[in-house]
This record gives structure tokens, C-alpha cells and sequence, in this order.
């Protein structure tokens, strides 16, 4: 069988799975939120790479139902960790086809009520790309998001074609920058001028931003040095389960 003749039933029976990533304040060196990213081991195919499944998902018409469910478990953890007296933060990842669903809105905001978790626990991520794909329609999707009070990240920033005029107007929280600039940051005077460029932007519009994609201690100095507040990757932690998370918070990273 083919990953698009498994993979509703998958999301049918909750067989996705998530794995949370922290993202770590480069200065106190603590977790300060985790990105949900889904998994899914097939009994018969065996681990389907996320890009793979969510690629068929929006292709065959399942991503609002692969994003349910996201949302569903990423919300029902958050809650959790609020309860345990925790302040974590979580981002789920939405598609530009979610942006052009009508419920959206509404279907984020009831599941927050029904977990009883505050918005502001709540971070969706959307692709500079997928916000550029209708940038009128992302602007008012993203305005209505913003009144629900959920943090909105610019995901892989830099890699898209967003305008500096759109950008003026942009109803969003936070800027990450797309690991692209991060992996040879050390490597030459390039990519750093554009991380300062984006430090620069983001300053000015009270934007927030984390760098993905860092693996070694050498980037993490020196991203914190340029100004950068936040990071992700490999050298601070890999996406893994709640339960592991829940041990780095109570063991430090
Ligand atoms: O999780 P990495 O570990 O391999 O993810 C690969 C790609 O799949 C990334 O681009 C990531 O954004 C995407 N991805 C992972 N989980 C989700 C999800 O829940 N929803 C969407 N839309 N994309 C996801
Ligand atoms: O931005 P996006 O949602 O695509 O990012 C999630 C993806 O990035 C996942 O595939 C995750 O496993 C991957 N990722 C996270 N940290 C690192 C890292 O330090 N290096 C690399 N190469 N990939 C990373
Ligand atoms: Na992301
Ligand atoms: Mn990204």
C-alpha cells in the first residue's frame, strides 16, 4: 500500500503521533516553548517522513484533518504542562490550506476553550511562503488569530517573497529565521548580514525572533551576540516525546 491509502485511516485512528522540539532563550539558556512536529510510524511502511505525509495530506484534501489533530494533542499537552504549573508555550504548524478554511478560526478557538488553555499559550506557524501564496486573505486570517490572542511565527523567514510593504503591515508575533542562514552563518560575512537585517526588521515591528536549525555552540554565541533571542536544533535538543520534555524541565538542558 501507498502512503495515501494509509494515511487516512492513520489520522482517522489517531496513529499521528507528536514530537515536541524545545526552543531555548539564548541568553538563560532555558526552555521557554516546543514546536509540535507530527510523526507517524506505519505498522506496514514504517516511519513516513512528516514533509512526505503532509505533502499527500494537502495534496489528497486531509491536511484540515491531519491539522485537527495536531491542534487537538498539541492544545490537550499545553494544557498539561499549564496545570503542572508550567509556563511552556506550544507552536503547531498550520498549511497554507488551512488559512483557506473557513472554520479555522473558530475551530482553534473552541479548542482552546475546551482544554481551558490560554491563547496566549498557543503559537501557529505559517510558511512566509504559504502567507505570500493569498496575501490579502493570510492578512485577515491572520488579524482574526491575532484578536483570539494566539502568537503568530513567520515560519522559514527569509526564503519566501513577502514584500517590505507587506511586511510593514504584518499582523504576526514572531520571525523565524529559515535554517538555510543559520548552517554557514559562521561561514562567511553573507548570511550574517542577513540575520542582522532580519534582527533589524523585527526590532522595529516589537517582533520576536528565533533562529532554526543551530547545531553546534559556535552559531548559538554568536547568533546570541547579533541580537538573536531564540533558537532551535540539534545542539540544544532534538523534536522529542512530551515525556522527555518533561524531564529536561525539571532536569535543566
Ligand atoms: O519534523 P521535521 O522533523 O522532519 O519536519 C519536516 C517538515 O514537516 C517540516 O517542514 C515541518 O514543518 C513539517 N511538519 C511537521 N509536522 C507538521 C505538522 O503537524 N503540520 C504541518 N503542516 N507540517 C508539519
Ligand atoms: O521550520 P520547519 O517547521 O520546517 O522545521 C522543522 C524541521 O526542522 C523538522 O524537520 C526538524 O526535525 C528540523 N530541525 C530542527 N532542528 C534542526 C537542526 O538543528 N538541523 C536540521 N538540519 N534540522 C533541524
Ligand atoms: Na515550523
Ligand atoms: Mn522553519
Amino acid at each position: 500500500a501507498m502512503i495515501g491509502d494509509l494515511l487516512p485511516e492513520a489520522i482517522r485512528a489517531g496513529l499521528i503521533h507528536l514530537h515536541y522540539q524545545p526552543v531555548v532563550n539564548l541568553h538563560t539558556e532555558q526552555i521557554t516553548m516546543v514546536e509540535a512536529l507530527a510523526r507517524w510510524t506505519d505498522p506496514e511502511l514504517g516511519p513516513v517522513r512528516p514533509d512526505e505525509f503532509v505533502a499527500v495530506a494537502e495534496a489528497n484534501g486531509l491536511i484540515g484533518d491531519l491539522t485537527d489533530l495536531v491542534l487537538e494533542t498539541a492544545v490537550a499537552q499545553a494544557a498539561r504542562w499549564a496545570r503542572a504549573g508550567s509556563l511552556l508555550g506550544v507552536a503547531v504548524n498550520i498549511s497554507v490550506h488551512d488559512l483557506e478554511r473557513e472554520g479555522l478560526v473558530g475551530t482553534i478557538r473552541e479548542v482552546l476553550v475546551r482544554h481551558g488553555l490560554q491563547a496566549d499559550r498557543l503559537v501557529l506557524e505559517i510558511t512566509e511562503t504559504a502567507v505570500m501564496s493569498d496575501p490579502a486573505r493570510s492578512h485577515d486570517v491572520m488579524v482574526a488569530l491575532r484578536r483570539l490572542g494566539v502568537g503568530l511565527a513567520i515560519d522559514d523567514f527569509g526564503t519566501g517573497h513577502s514584500s517590505l510593504s507587506y511586511f510593514r503591515d504584518l499582523p504576526a508575533t514572531k520571525l523565524k529565521v529559515d535554517r538555510s542562514f543559520v548552517h554557514t552563518l559562521l561561514d562567511g560575512e553573507d548570511d550574517r548580514r542577513i540575520v542582522r537585517a532580519i534582527v533589524d526588521l523585527a526590532r522595529g515591528k516589537d517582533l520576536v525572533v528565533v533562529a532554526e536549525g543551530i547545531e553546534d555552540r559556535e552559531t548559538f554565541d554568536l547568533l546570541r551576540e547579533m541580537g538573536v533571542q531564540y533558537g532551535q536544533g540539534f545542539f540544544m535538543a532534538r523534536p522529542m516525546p512530551a515525556a522527555d520534555v518533561d524531564v529536561l524541565l525539571t532536569t535543566g538542558m
